[in-house]
């Protein structure tokens, strides 16, 4: 426990007190972005690669009103078969944790109690940004808003595809959040290696990103966050991907879906439609990331 109303689990607290290096992991993605069973399955696995990587695994999540930072087993079970794990933000964290609620933390607040907590460095699956009809809807992800104003490296598979690419890059631009391809000069497009857009930065290793995390902060641009853009290796087939996404879409606006529930029905949709091909890519991207994370983590102390 600390005094920040955070629960550090025993590992987390012993790696913080060594300055050790540490990956942050979101739950979302575990609660509402995967299906049971392959969820945990995921969410364990993904801890071993960071692990396996040199650094230690902290997995945020809310249960039963407790803020914790790094899961024990159980509680990573809980946050993959419990029907009352609700989906949070930022502006939600409080208001679960006051009335002793349990939620499953998105981007934007897995980032937020991980600088409160001292870490630095998150791996995920593909981040929240602006959304299609966003002129009309104003659904932007309070993931671009939180990272405009936290000291963290975030490691991703782009934005998801779902979303309006050229919209969120432009609104990454005016938040001055970083973006560096890995490996390529490509924005990816989470379940695609190319979203279609190109980006003016490359970094080809661990080494040379945490190369750049030092010169952020030595120039105070280290507030706002930094994005490295990790493109799946195997990406699903794109006739596919694009028919997918279309009766996906029509499907959302058929039924009314709106707000926090769009994001977890088009993933549902992908991963039924594909018949487990996007879930499988979704698996893979969350993997590289994780151990790319801890590369990044591992080399920034170095
Ligand atoms: N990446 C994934 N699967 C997910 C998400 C990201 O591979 O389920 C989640 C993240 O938690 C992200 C959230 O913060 O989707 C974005 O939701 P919204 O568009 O409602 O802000
Ligand atoms: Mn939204």
């Amino acid at each position: 426990m600390s005094a920040l109303g955070l629960t550090l689990s025993p590992e987390v607290a012993a790696a913080l007190a060594a300055h050790k290096p540490i990956v942050a992991l979101e739950s979302t993605i575990i609660s509402h972005g995967l299906p049971r069973p392959s969820n945990l399955q995921v969410a364990r696995e993904v801890e071993e690669i960071v692990r396996s990587h040199g650094a230690t695994p902290a997995t945020i999540a809310i249960l039963d009103g407790k803020v914790l930072v790094g899961l024990t087993d159980e509680q990573l079970v809980a946050i993959a078969n419990r029907d009352d794990i609700v989906k949070a933000s930022t502006r939600d964290l409080a208001i679960i944790a006051a009335t002793g609620k349990s939620a499953a933390t998105t981007v934007a607040a897995t980032a937020h109690i991980a600088v409160l907590a001292g870490i630095h460095t998150f791996a995920t699956g593909g981040l929240g940004g602006v959304h299609r009809g966003a002129n009309e809807s104003f659904d932007e992800s309070a993931d671009l808003t939180a990272l405009a104003n936290l000291d963290i490296t975030v490691v991703c598979a782009g934005v998801k595809s779902i979303l309006d690419v050229a919209a969120t890059l432009e609104r990454l631009e005016t938040l001055a959040i970083g973006v560096i391809g890995f490996k390529t000069n490509r924005f990816p497009g989470f379940y695609l290696t190319d979203s279609g857009f190109a980006l003016e930065h490359q970094a080809n290793s661990a080494g040379e990103i945490a190369a750049i995390i030092k010169a952020r902060k030595g120039l105070a641009t280290d507030h706002h966050a930094l994005i490295i853009a990790n493109p799946v290796e195997h990406e699903m087939d794109r006739t596919r991907h694009d028919a997918i996404l279309k009766s996906g879409l029509a499907g959302a606006a058929a039924q009314g879906i709106t707000g926090k529930a769009v994001t977890p029905f088009l993933l549902e949709h992908f991963h039924t439609a594909s018949e487990g091909e996007s879930l499988k890519v979704n698996i893979d991207i969350i993997k590289s990331n994780s151990a790319l994370a801890a590369d990044i983590a591992v080399a920034a102390l170095s």
